[in-house]
């Protein structure tokens, strides 16, 4: 009798296909001297107000591109662009994440020797992003005290995989009575050596330092 079940390995193909086109975002970054970051994060933890703060810091330094992955809107991509950003917007309809292809898509008539850094700011999600690579230097998980106490302990794979975590809303920490280092503690116990920055995208507190940490 012939073998008539096929087993396909879903993990296996589409993350494997995902590696596959970061691989190709990766070497393009690389070609072209960019420094790449895939921004991370529930919605509302205020990714897009951290990369507006950190172009506004880093627009004399550096061209910057900033892609900005969202369903439905480019409400993001607008409030960047009013920095005198150049931006592109990804709308992926009903995907809770962005994918390499995506990316890669979305690069394609981007003239990308114009630029040094690229900030990815992925479809606001704490999970579904985490899992597939864009192709970047750093992936960056903002998480902030207005989401609670429990985020790291709820998300521990996200945090795994993430080369950065980002503390925002520092500035609320007082009027919240949030202590902070709960959450310091908690992503220490996923992982000891993982670089955690506490700031404030409103105040600018602690943004110099991030940039330090990102390297640029
Ligand atoms: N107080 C305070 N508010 C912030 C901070 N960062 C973002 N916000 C606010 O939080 C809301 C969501 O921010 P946004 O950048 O749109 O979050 P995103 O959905 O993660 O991109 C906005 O009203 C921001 O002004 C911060 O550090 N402190
Ligand atoms: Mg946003």
């Amino acid at each position: 009798m012939t073998d008539r079940t096929v087993t396909i390995d879903i993990r296996r193909d589409l993350f494997g296909a995902n590696e596959d086109a970061a691989k190709i975002n990766a070497a393009e970054f690389k070609k072209h001297d960019i420094h790449a970051f895939d921004i991370m994060g529930s919605v509302g933890t205020g990714k897009t107000l951290l990369i507006e703060s950190l172009c506004e810091r880093l627009s004399a330094r550096y061209r910057i591109l900033m892609v900005a992955g969202d369903l439905a809107t480019r409400i993001d991509a607008d409030r960047v662009e009013s920095h005198g950003i150049d931006t592109v917007q990804i709308n992926t309809g009903s995907a809770c994440h962005l994918d390499a292809r995506m990316v890669r898509l979305a690069l394609k008539n981007v003239d990308l020797s114009k630029y040094q850094v690229a900030f990815i700011e992925n479809v606001g999600n704490l999970i579904c992003p985490a899992g597939y690579s864009l192709g970047v230097d750093k992936k960056i998980v903002v998480l902030s005290i207005t989401e609670g106490p429990y985020m790291v302990r709820k998300h521990p794979l996200t945090i795994k995989r993430a080369d950065i975590i980002v503390i925002n809303k520092i500035d609320l920490a007082d009027v919240l009575d949030f202590d902070v280092e709960v959450l310091v503690k908690d992503v220490r116990e996923v992982d000891a050596l993982l670089p955690v920055y506490k700031v404030s995208s409103k105040t600018g507190q602690g943004i110099d330092d991030l940039i330090r940490g990102l390297g640029l």
